[in-house]
């Protein structure tokens, strides 16, 4: 048998890849013929590929590579664990001391009363869990019929069939139908949708939207409503200010569930340890994964308050669970994870050091003639790309275009800066240096003065 290693020529890699692996949200016969990008190593905020590119890496691999890449604690407790118990399920009346103590670990950092964990292996199906159970919670309270969940156009809550459907994503949703009883409002997001109100304005007209939909089904019909603190997969949306206080508001006013999908907001990510915290809500249930282990291995739960965690644990089985609810090395991994964080004070530096600079930084670009806006909530930003920064015009070409040909600059230029439309996204893994910011921001710029040349040139900076 031919042995594959990182060593294997780029070219026999990827025809490997391209005859035998199919790549998520891909088309396989189009990155077939490009050839994918070969990563081998990574170290810090550093990426390698098989050619010898180094590469800054400006999302965190997926929004989760929070303490950075190439931690030795991390794998030293991983091989600990796996001598030890690799495996133990948390079924059956039987527990482990990872799982155990993680739990009680996340407990004591979320907020309130947000006490019990139920683990999952990643957010999708902490999502699946949250949907399961409240409808569960609600039925042991004697109210079946209160089982629709309200999300929001333009969210992400995963890929599997309760994620997607929760989720806002148009073109997940086409590719076989959503879930039934889900229903979705507007996004807060003003840049785009704004027209001619203030931010504020807008942000509590997006809010009574949910009010307007519960009363449409009755609030004896609704069960939750869910959203992310900052809208990330959709364009870091950092909402207006009014935004969620009303949303706290009208769940408060109408007894319906919050849950605050914190997947890629928790641990760190927005300057507090959840992004609930930064937009003052507080939530019944939170969604985990990403951050929680820093991406070294997979796992995600949902954080329950103490109200939801009671009536579902005394109401028979909820019968629900995953294999790996609570994988001993997951679990053991997340520990350690958690413990650097707190240890290297990694919320407190997005807070007070890292997130000020990296704002100041990021803000820069907002003189560039292609940035309408730039937008950032401790080390998760964004910029709206605009042929007309007085109007927040959109471009006349296929929304998309313009940001993908700007992402292909960030990647000529070793930079990770990804686009979703037409705007372009950053979310670095939270050591990242001063030094190391200040380069991101100069390839940045770089990218966005080669994507501004190519536009030019081939006349696409039209308004729609
Ligand atoms: N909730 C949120 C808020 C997420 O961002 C999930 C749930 C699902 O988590 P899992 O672990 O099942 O992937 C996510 C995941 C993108 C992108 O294009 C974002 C995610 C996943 C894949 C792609 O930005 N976020």
């Amino acid at each position: 048998m031919t042995v594959i290693n990182t060593n294997t020529p780029t070219a026999e890699l990827q025809a490997l890849d391209a005859a035998h692996h199919m790549h998520p949200f891909t088309e396989n016969a189009d990155l077939a013929r490009k050839g994918a990008r070969v990563i081998t190593r990574a170290e810090g905020v550093w990426l390698n590929d098989s050619e010898g590119h180094r590469i800054l890496d400006g999302m965190a691999g997926l929004w989760c590579m929070n303490v950075g890449y190439g931690r030795k604690s991390l794998v030293d407790v991983a091989a600990r664990q796996m001598q030890e118990l690799p495996y133990y399920n948390t079924f059956f009346q039987t527990t482990h001391v990872p799982a155990l103590a993680l739990a009680a670990k996340i407990a004591e950092l979320a907020p309130g009363d947000l006490n019990h964990v139920f683990f999952a292996g990643s957010g999708s199906e902490a999502n699946d869990t949250n949907l399961r159970m409240v409808r569960h919670y609600w039925q042991s309270l004697g109210k079946p019929e209160k089982r629709i969940i309200i999300g929001r156009n333009n969210a992400y809550h995963g890929s599997t069939m309760a994620g997607m459907s929760l989720g806002g994503m148009g073109g997940m949703h086409d590719q076989g139908g959503i879930i039934q009883d889900i229903h979705h409002i507007g996004q807060p997001h003003w840049y785009s949708e704004g027209g001619d109100m203030t931010p504020e304005e807008f942000g509590l007209m997006r809010a009574r939207e949910l009010e307007e939909k519960i009363l449409e089904l009755g609030a004896d019909r609704v069960g939750a409503f869910i959203g992310e603190p900052i809208q990330g997969a959709g364009g870091v949306i950092i909402p207006p200010s009014t935004y969620w206080p009303e949303i706290q508001r009208i769940v408060d006013k109408y007894d319906i569930l919050l849950i605050a999908d914190e997947v890629i907001c928790g641990f760190g990510r927005t300057g507090n340890w959840f992004g609930s915290q930064t937009m003052g809500i507080k939530p019944h249930i939170m969604t985990i994964a990403k951050g929680l282990s820093s991406g070294y291995v997979p796992i995600g739960g949902s954080i329950v308050c103490d109200k939801v965690a009671e009536v579902v644990g005394k109401n028979g089985d909820f019968n629900h669970g995953y294999t790996y609810s609570g994988h001993p090395v997951a679990s053991a991994v997340a520990l350690e994870n958690l413990r650097i964080i707190q240890e290297e004070k990694l919320v407190e530096r997005v807070r007070d050091d890292i997130g000020p600079f990296m704002a100041e930084q990021w803000g820069s670009l907002g003189d560039h003639p292609l940035v309408g806006e730039t937008r950032i909530q401790g080390l998760m930003g964004s910029i709206a790309l605009t042929p007309n920064k007085e109007k927040r015009a959109k471009f006349a070409s296929p929304e998309g275009t313009v940001g993908y040909r700007t992402r292909e600059r960030c990647f000529a230029n070793n930079l990770v800066m990804r686009h979703v439309g037409d705007r372009m996204i950053v979310s670095p893994p939270l050591v990242i240096t001063h030094d190391e910011v200040a380069e991101l921001v100069k390839r940045a710029r770089k990218s966005l003065d080669e994507a501004y040349a190519g536009l030019k040139a081939d006349g696409l900076l039209k308004s729609a």
